[in-house]
């Protein structure tokens, strides 16, 4: 059963032509609440459920999994160095959402509905880092094998940043993360306290994310590639879905007031990666990246976000009043190139004291690539399993595979991502956040014949919207990527991996063991 739009045209969730954009206000997920404190920390306790939500005005509601109840899951506020604790339930049903490969990491026959949460780009100590083994299903019944602890502490020292959760679980990421299970995570830093960035309601986060319906709504995941694999369900090389969602409401619009506005954007998607554009091509200025605020605001006309990227940007309005203002995405065109829309159509309520600061944050920390402890050459490439999938690596070693990344407490590494498939991948470090150095063109030809390097070109700087603290890098095809980093406390079981969740899954992700340095 279709709803009949205004213009006499059904509406059908699957169809993304007769879903009419801009219908619904973009929903500002709520705050999170303390359920009590423990000594004198706020202590929350937030459960994973299964819940209706409606992604459209028009649409029927649609099963999903939500944090709270909520998709996306209620933002976590807190200030730098505020230790909180959470207690992450699972009260998920028995049968999984969407189809389970059974194919993938089932060797210990773990339970389908297994979750874990990780906290993208925290410094966490590694028993509360949602390490993808550290799984447990409904009410802790069964737990994996790097299960440590029912309560996650977060020390939060770090900068100030927009960090997300979202669920790490072995082998189900992309399903779990497609379900719903994402949210915001917002560390204050007492800089901002000085500076006059737009605050409280003009402080606004967006998750975007992809998605894809069934005519009756319900959410739609391939069950099998294209042409299909022998083992039914099976494991997608990507998904690319067919609307776009922002903070759960399929191309919403924001009416806004004639003023300067903060966004901290987020890309959830599994796969999709965006160019956010402007309607009019105007230029508006980013003040962070992953790990937190820039030295300086950078004037930009686009914003590229990889999977699991966040920016934050300041869009002045001052100037549009009355006007409609598209947010588009200019790697597509049709539906997928629009993400939603500022409505500037709010009367003002107020003068507008914020502002474009020219000075942000000082850099503490200059990590000299020439001064590195360590230099560590990655191979990210691609061989096909026994069923003809392809299977994503890196360094040619899959999950399982004995740890080989073994930083040390106090050292300086360099990483050269040396990408050898054809396509991007956004990797993402667990614990720190690095600085990109520069990415250095190389014969791909060449290499695939005889496995050497040979460099076709200078190195090149990051982009301008990439000159801050990192957490996830763009790893360009045929290209080394190099990033710096530094590790400074922590010692324990990380990981790091493709945060394209389908390659993540399958098998992109490694384990990474902090360690010691030895006396
Ligand atoms: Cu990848």
């Amino acid at each position: 059963m279709h709803t009949k739009y205004k213009t006499g045209k059904k509406v059908d969730p699957s169809n993304p032509d007769t879903i009419p954009k801009f219908e619904d206000e973009l929903p500002i997920p709520a705050v999170a609440k303390p359920r009590t404190a423990i000594k004198g920390n706020p202590y929350y306790e937030i459960s994973m459920k299964q819940i209706q939500h409606r992604y459209h005005r028009l649409f029927p509601t649609t099963t999903v999994w939500g944090y709270d109840g909520m998709h996306p899951g209620p933002t976590i506020k807190v200030r730098k160095n505020e230790k909180i604790s959470v207690c992450w339930k699972n009260k998920l049903p028995r049968k999984h959402l969407l189809p389970i490969d059974r194919t993938l990491h089932e060797s210990a026959g773990p339970p389908d509905v297994r979750t874990v949460v990780h906290l993208h780009g925290a410094n966490v100590a590694w028993e509360s880092d949602g390490h993808p083994e550290a799984w447990f299903s409904r009410d802790f019944a069964e737990t994996g094998a790097a299960f440590r602890r029912k309560v996650y502490e977060y020390t939060n020292r770090q900068m100030g940043a927009t960090l997300w959760y979202h669920d790490h679980a072995i082998g189900i990421t992309r399903l779990n993360v497609y379900a719903g299970l994402a949210g915001f995570y917002l560390i204050e830093d007492p800089v901002e306290k000085q500076l006059k960035l737009p605050k409280g309601p003009y402080d606004i986060p967006l998750m975007i994310q992809d998605r894809s319906f069934r005519s009756d709504g319900s959410l739609f995941y391939p069950e099998n590639t294209t042409p299909p694999a022998p083992v039914n369900p099976s494991v997608q090389p990507f998904f690319i879905g067919n609307t776009i969602a922002v903070n759960g409401k399929l191309w919403p619009k924001l009416s806004v007031e004639p003023r300067k506005y903060r966004f901290r954007i987020l890309n959830a998607s599994n796969t999709n990666a965006y160019t956010l554009r402007l309607g009019d091509g105007r230029a508006f200025h980013q003040i962070a990246t992953d790990g937190g605020l820039l030295e300086k605001p950078a004037e930009l006309t686009a914003l590229p976000l990889e999977p699991a990227e966040r920016s934050e940007v300041i869009i002045d309005f001052s100037k549009h009043k009355g006007k409609k203002i598209i947010l588009q995405n200019t790697n597509d065109d049709g539906n997928m190139g629009v993400i939603m829309r500022f409505d500037v159509v709010l009367p003002l309520k107020g003068r507008d004291s914020s502002e474009i600061p020219d000075k942000m944050m000082s850099d503490e920390l200059i990590l000299d690539e020439n001064k590195a402890d360590k230099t560590r050459l990655l191979k990210l490439d691609a061989i096909q399993d026994e069923y003809n999938r392809p299977v994503l690596l890196l360094d040619d070693r899959m999950w399982h595979d004995p740890v080989t990344e073994k930083p040390v407490i106090g050292d300086t590494e360099v990483w050269k991502l040396i990408n050898v498939t054809n396509f991007p991948h956004p990797i993402h470090i667990h614990l720190i956040q690095f600085k990109i150095l520069h990415r250095i063109p190389f014969d791909l030809e060449r290499f695939n014949q005889d496995g050497h390097i040979q460099y076709t070109g200078p190195p090149i700087e990051p982009e301008i919207h990439e000159r801050g603290w990192k957490d996830t890098v763009k790893a360009e095809p045929g290209m080394v990527t190099s990033v710096i980093m530094q590790f400074t406390e922590n010692p324990g079981e990380y990981v790091w991996h493709c945060h394209i969740l389908e390659h993540e899954d399958y098998d992109m992700m490694r384990p990474m063991r902090v360690v010691e340095k030895d006396c």
